[in-house]
């Protein structure tokens, strides 16, 4: 049996998301946490099919559109990655409605987005820029040690951007492009001490994305950083829920007043503007940044390729390999 899945792929600040236009699974009816469940639990093969190697590789983040069950939200959007499931994605999101744009299905404007953890506007500026409103956002522990195997002590800040982050400054890595194999072997570290020692965030949930930051190098920005996502990716952009997460911080900090600016630059130069606006006590942040859509495609699932559902990697694949009977 051969399905056909129409995909549009762009990138946010040098991050890839690909987003499935038509063609996936049919995740019935009720919020979209319940849809994710269903995802996970039925089409995870569809998951590594879309992103995986041979057809993607492991920086790939994708978007499946779905029914919101909120009735004032436009669309819903559960968010996928190499290993799993992501709760939402900034840089994903301001993919998203580039992807909406080139598909002519927006003009400008917002849009209001179910996700996981909750509702996201998304604003398509004039200038083709895209400026999204997160879920709010918290910091939950501050300055909280870690031993990482192999490096010793480490402190940081765990914080809510719609995932959870582990914020490290003061580690004595340099950020730069040409220490990634470094970058990415320091952060697995610091992520294998928090399994190992149950550290986790305030609601149990796994901190899967963790996050150095160190001396910006683009011109107005404040900060740079490496962001290690759950598999082992980094992200090309300034990541946008973790973006989020240091201005929860910033903010708790006493560092950065509502309304006031924070440019967050990426291990490969990209920039994100940032702000937060604060609503019955609830930190919101808001992220601008610029994408790019890069191909419009159709992936060919043919189970007769061994490898139609991608190469299993970090995250092994869990249901049998059967296609899903999909819309498209
Ligand atoms: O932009 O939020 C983000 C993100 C999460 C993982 C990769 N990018």
């Amino acid at each position: 049996m051969t399905r056909r899945v129409r995909v549009v792929d762009s990138h946010t600040g040098g991050e890839p998301t690909r987003v499935v236009v038509s063609g996936g699974p049919d995740l019935g009816t009720g919020p979209v946490s319940q849809k994710l469940d269903r995802f996970r639990s039925e089409y995870d093969t569809f998951r590594s099919a879309v992103v995986n190697e041979p057809r993607g590789n492991d920086a790939i983040v994708g978007a499946l559109l779905c029914e919101p069950s909120d009735p004032s939200c436009d669309a819903g959007v559960i968010f996928f990655n190499n290993v799993g499931y992501l709760g939402m994605c900034g840089h994903g999101t301001i993919g998203l409605m580039v992807t909406l744009a080139h598909l002519g299905r927006i003009r400008g404007g917002v849009c209001r987005l179910e996700t996981p953890p909750g509702i996201v506007d998304a604003h398509l500026l004039d200038d083709g820029r895209v400026t999204i409103r997160n879920v709010a956002s918290y910091r939950s522990a501050v300055h909280v040690p870690v031993e990482a195997p192999g490096i010793g002590r480490v402190y940081g800040d765990i914080a809510w951007g719609g995932n959870w982050f582990f914020l490290c400054s003061g580690h004595g890595q340099e950020l730069a492009l040409d220490r990634l194999d470094e970058l990415t072997d320091f952060a697995w570290r610091i992520r294998q001490g928090l399994t190992a020692h149950g550290i986790t965030g305030s609601d149990g949930g796994e901190i899967d994305h963790i996050e150095l930051f160190g001396h910006p190098t683009a011109p107005g920005a404040d900060s740079k950083n490496f962001v290690l996502c759950p598999g082992k990716a980094y992200d090309r952009s300034p990541c946008g829920t973790g973006t989020s997460a240091k201005l929860a911080c910033l903010y708790a900090d006493g560092k950065l007043r509502p309304g006031e600016t924070w440019r967050q630059e990426s291990i490969v130069g990209s920039v994100f503007e940032g702000t937060v606006s604060v609503v019955n006590g609830k930190v919101y942040p808001e992220i601008t940044g610029s994408a790019y859509v890069n191909a419009d495609a159709e992936l060919i699932l043919d189970d007769r390729d061994p490898f139609c559902y991608g190469i299993r990697t970090a995250g092994a694949l869990v249901t049998p390999a059967v296609l899903p009977t999909g819309t498209s």
